[in-house]
């Protein structure tokens, strides 16, 4: 039986990655950081919270890093925890930095000085490319970060391979463009749309309120991803991958498969701040745009080239964007009722 040490198990990809794992017979421990109110409700709506080993971890802590990688006997390592979000990381830069740049080395040293054999993920991201140098973006796109967290995340990824080079550790990153799911934090775009959506579907009146709808993102679903992930430390010899769809889509047009998900059909009328949306079979207003959500800097375009992971890692992205977007309003609405 091998065992994984996740950080970040309380999110996202960590709980889909935790029940991949688990799927496959592994002794799953998580680094969890303090809180005054424990939450691992994504664990337990995927009912394997009682399963895992969990430990105090918190990025910004050197010595508890050392700690529990000194304690815990780990074949893998999967650093997933982080500052996740783009808009967030404007108000709190050095944060950011210290949770998503500085906190990857210590890991690596750590690991580097107490369990050089362990096999180490790194989640890099599309927001690498942030004003993008090539389209498609793919593993040798010249990166060009427009945030704090992409800065950020620039660092955690060429310490990765900067580690893998120097100490020949098995430390892989996978550029991850954009995955969602029923599970997404509901900050994100994706989830704020299926929430508002779904609310009004079950006759609320209050529309959902965004910024940049012309931004175009390449959505995937976030199970897929995590079994990216695992292929990468399965590999004999470690790299780095893109994993994406290959299909780009605009904020509106996710509005829009959200929608008809819902049984609306939306209308989009005027430009800028002023455009708004209404679903012509009730008559409701459905989406107002405010200056509010708009970001300092924006990334603008994103879509990926998954071709080396298809390739060398067999994977393949099954859940198309519109259908990702049914199957996130469809779990909202069903959590609403
Ligand atoms: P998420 O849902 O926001 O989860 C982030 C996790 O990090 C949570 O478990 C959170 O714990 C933990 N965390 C945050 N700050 C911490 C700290 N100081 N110490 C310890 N743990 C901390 O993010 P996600 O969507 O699962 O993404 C997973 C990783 O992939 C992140 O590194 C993200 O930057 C990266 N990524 C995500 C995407 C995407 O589209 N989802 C794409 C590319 C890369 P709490 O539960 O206590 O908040
Ligand atoms: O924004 C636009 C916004 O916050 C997507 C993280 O997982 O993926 C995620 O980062 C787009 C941007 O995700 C609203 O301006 C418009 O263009 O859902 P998001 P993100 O910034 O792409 C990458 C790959 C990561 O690595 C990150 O960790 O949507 N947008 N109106 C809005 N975005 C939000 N959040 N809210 C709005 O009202």
């Amino acid at each position: 039986m091998k065992t994984a040490f996740i950080t970040g198990i309380t999110g996202q990809d960590g709980a889909y990655l935790a029940k991949l794992l688990l799927d496959k017979g592994y002794e799953v421990h998580g680094g969890v950081r303090r809180i005054s109110q424990p939450d691992r409700v994504r664990l337990e709506q995927l009912g394997i919270a009682q399963r895992i080993h969990f430990h105090d971890f918190d990025l910004t802590e050197p010595n508890g890093i050392f700690r529990v990688i000194r304690q815990v006997e780990m074949d893998e390592f999967y650093n997933l925890a982080a500052q996740s979000f783009v808009g967030t990381s404007w108000e709190l830069p050095v944060y950011t930095a210290q949770a998503d740049g500085l906190a990857v080395v210590q890991i690596l040293d750590a690991l580097r000085t107490l369990r050089p054999e362990t096999r180490f993920y790194q989640a890099s991201t599309s927001e690498m490319f942030g004003l993008v140098q090539e389209v498609p973006q793919r593993e040798t796109t010249r990166l060009y970060p427009r945030s704090p967290y992409g800065v950020a995340k620039v660092y955690g990824h060429y310490i990765t391979m900067n580690y893998r080079e120097s100490f020949n550790m098995h430390a892989s990153s996978g550029i991850l463009f954009n995955h969602e799911s029923p599970l997404r934090g509901k900050e994100f775009v994706t989830r704020k749309i299926t929430l508002a959506l779904a609310a009004l579907a079950h006759g609320g009146s209050e529309p959902v309120v965004l910024g940049n709808l012309d931004a175009r993102r390449d959505w995937g679903f976030a199970g897929d991803y995590v079994e990216g992930m695992w292929r990468m430390l399965q590999q004999d010899v470690a790299d780095d991958y893109v994993l994406a769809t290959g299909v780009t889509t605009t904020i509106r047009d996710f509005v829009r498969y959200a929608a008809e998900a819902l049984d609306m059909d939306p209308v989009f009328d005027g430009e800028g701040t002023s455009e708004t949306a209404t679903d012509r079979k009730s008559g409701k207003k459905i989406l107002e745009v405010s200056e509010k959500f708009f970001r300092p800097a924006e990334v603008d375009l994103l879509i990926g080239d998954p071709a080396k992971a298809r390739e060398k890692l067999g994977w393949e992205p099954k859940v198309s964007v519109g259908a990702l977007a049914q199957m996130m309003a469809r779990a909202d609405y069903d959590g609403l009722k």
